[in-house]
């Protein structure tokens, strides 16, 4: 199945709610999304739903990841229509939970093609076409999300870690290109200059060390448990 279920669920607790309270976790590569939802794994009011980053290395056998980081004017467009349609699937999943946290969203997405658009690495009816089919989407689905919590991290901080980490087909990303996308995060979520925000903004100091960021999610989990939808 393309949603792996990460809780063994009961469906009586479906009953207690009408639909979930969704919370997404945006921030730059390596600003410690996983690190959140890892966090909220063990509570049983809550379906957690890590990235689809490995169904990205495995279509059918193809890593499009790795594609679109070798050859990002051949492949960018290819690889943000999947990034598309996988992000809509975990929003349209509606798990027998109170809670939903997601990794990323389909808005997400857009802050990379804005960094495409920006690199002219997408044409303009490439764009066009990604943007069209994003704004069908969202007028025509079911995506509500009730919090967005942004891991606002220095892209130095993040360039470490991503190192540290060492994913494959990450080799080629540079300090250069994850300011980029820092900034991008922070027109749309900081400063809200860029994009629609479609939902609150919780923002998180994603610099700080393991045992800070604990305690940072605590204070999140309580805001999050508290609110209603
Ligand atoms: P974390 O847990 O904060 O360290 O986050 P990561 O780095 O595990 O996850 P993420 O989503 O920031 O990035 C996973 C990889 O996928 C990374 O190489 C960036 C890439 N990626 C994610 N979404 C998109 C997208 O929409 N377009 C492009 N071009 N790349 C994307």
């Amino acid at each position: 199945s393309l949603i792996p279920v990460f809780q063994k669920t009961t469906a009586s607790l479906c009953n207690l709610c009408k639909r979930q309270f969704t919370v997404c976790v945006e921030g730059n590569i390596g600003s410690g999304k996983t690190t959140f939802l890892s966090h909220f794994k063990k509570f049983n009011n809550t379906t957690v739903l890590q990235e689809p980053v490995d169904l990205w290395r495995d279509v059918g056998g193809t890593n499009l990841l790795k594609l679109m980081y070798e050859d990002p004017a051949r492949h960018a467009f290819l690889f943000q229509s999947y990034v598309q349609l996988t992000m809509l699937q975990r929003h349209t999943y509606k798990p027998p939970l109170p809670y939903k946290i997601m990794e990323r969203s389909v808005h997400s997405g857009r802050c990379f093609i804005e960094n495409m658009k920006r690199a002219k690495l997408l044409s303009n009816v490439e764009i066009m076409v990604l943007n069209d089919w994003y704004e069908w989407c969202t007028q025509n689905t079911n995506l509500e999300i009730d919090l967005i919590v942004y891991l606002r991290t220095s892209p130095t901080v993040v360039y470490q870690r991503m190192k540290e980490r060492a994913r494959k087909e990450e080799n080629s990303v540079s300090l250069e290109y994850l300011k980029q996308i820092h900034d991008i995060h922070d027109e749309w979520l900081y400063h809200q200059t860029l994009f629609t925000v479609p939902a609150p903004v919780l923002v998180l100091d994603g610099n700080k060390n393991l045992k800070d960021m604990i305690i940072e999610f605590e204070n999140c989990k309580n805001q999050i448990f508290n609110r209603k939808i």
